[in-house]
């Protein structure tokens, strides 16, 4: 029997990138029209190369967050390539500081890197060395689509449509309920009955206001409404859930699989879509399906799509795959959605190929 050797960390690269978004995305706090990407080649001495990025969400992060990976190369080097083993040394490392926000995003995105460089070690798409099958997911478009008023939303959500999406999400949390219900009828009457519609707050509501307009939107025919309030409010949570007829949808903002755990014991929402970058790369990912299947809750995800859909193919109560094209004008096989349906790619690891060319119009550093 022929065995893989084992593989040991030689060096990290991080570049930072600002890509200019196709559809700049307005949101209750401010338009994002450039992605801030941490790009990582989590290199080892056998000649593997892991691949990832991480979105800052504002440039402001970035150099941070880049900052910090370089400080952790010389603590990475000569390491074993084992996710889990690194990735519980680094968060013990980082115990008495805590290990959210730029910690966070800095370990996940090196756990993220590390589970590529083992799959494509053992030559094998992700999903398949996490135990799952090669197979399809549920994609909706989240492209755009956000505060930008009823007509433009309508038209926007027609052009969201057209490559062959049969889901979609609209952001609300406009100065008032009667804006938000314009916007939701006018995308539903361009889009029809059959796209289903999601819908995202971004915790923009007092808890009294979003009772009232989860009542008032309770007849839209939304498949959810996510992130009302905001998010860490689990009690608040739970009290509008317990009144709503549509599902409440929250996770993008837990910061590891405990925090997961801790709303998820308060009954804070019906739906669970996890990031994969703050939920702790793939090893946090693995923590939050487990949990997600003991509590029987269907599971979304939330950006990158291109890690994300492995980790999807990986969970048992799998839901939607949440798509954005962000990282696809730096990507040599950028991800494609045919008839709604993301497949993962039958390629060693994640499937992430920098188009190297590209990486170089968008250095920022
Ligand atoms: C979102 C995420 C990241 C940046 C802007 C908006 C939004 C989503 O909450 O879920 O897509
Ligand atoms: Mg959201």
């Amino acid at each position: 029997m022929s065995s893989t050797p084992a593989l040991t960390i030689s060096g990290l690269d991080v570049r930072a990138v600002h890509v200019p978004m196709r559809i700049p995305l307005q949101t209750s706090s401010g338009t994002i029209a450039v992605a801030p990407l941490a790009l990582l080649d989590l290199h080892t001495a056998e000649g593997v190369t892991g691949r990832t990025y991480l979105f800052c969400y504002t440039p402001l992060v970035l150099q941070p967050v880049c900052a910090l990976l370089r400080n952790l190369e010389p603590v990475l080097r000569g390491q074993a390539l084992a996710p889990l083993a690194i990735d519980q040394a680094l968060h013990a490392r980082f115990r008495l500081l805590g290990s959210k926000g730029v910690v966070g995003m800095a370990l996940a995105g090196i756990d993220m890197a590390a589970w590529d460089a083992l799959a494509r070690a053992l030559g094998q798409p992700l999903a398949r060395v996490l135990g799952a099958e090669v197979g399809e997911v549920p994609a909706y478009n989240s492209c755009g689509l956000g505060l930008i008023g009823a007509a433009r939303a309508a038209a926007e959500a027609e052009t969201l449509v057209a490559p062959g999406f049969d889901a979609i999400k609209v952001r609300l949390g406009y100065p008032t309920l009667v804006e938000d219900l314009e916007v939701v009828r006018a995308v539903r009457r361009a889009i029809g009955e059959k796209v289903r519609l999601m819908s995202d707050y971004n915790q923009v509501l007092s808890v009294p206001e979003a009772e009232q307009r989860i009542r008032a939107l309770a007849g839209e025919g939304l498949s959810w409404i996510e992130e009302p309030c905001v998010a860490d409010d689990y009690e608040g949570y739970a009290r509008l859930r317990a009144a709503a007829t549509t599902p409440i949808q929250m996770g993008e903002n837990w910061w590891g699989p405990k925090e997961m755990a801790a709303s998820l014991r308060a009954g804070a929402s019906d739906l669970g879509m996890p990031d994969a970058m703050k939920i702790g790369g793939v090893s946090g990912w693995l923590q939050a399906a487990a949990l997600a299947q003991a509590a029987g809750m269907p599971l979304s995800t939330h950006l990158f799509p291109e890690v994300s859909v492995h980790l999807m193919a990986a969970t048992p109560t799998r839901h939607w795959l949440e798509f954005v094209d962000w990282a696809s004008p730096l990507l040599a096989e950028p991800m494609q959605i045919r008839a709604g349906r993301a497949r993962v790619p039958d390629r060693p690891g994640t499937g992430i190929e920098w188009d190297e060319a590209a990486v170089r119009r968008c250095l920022v550093d």
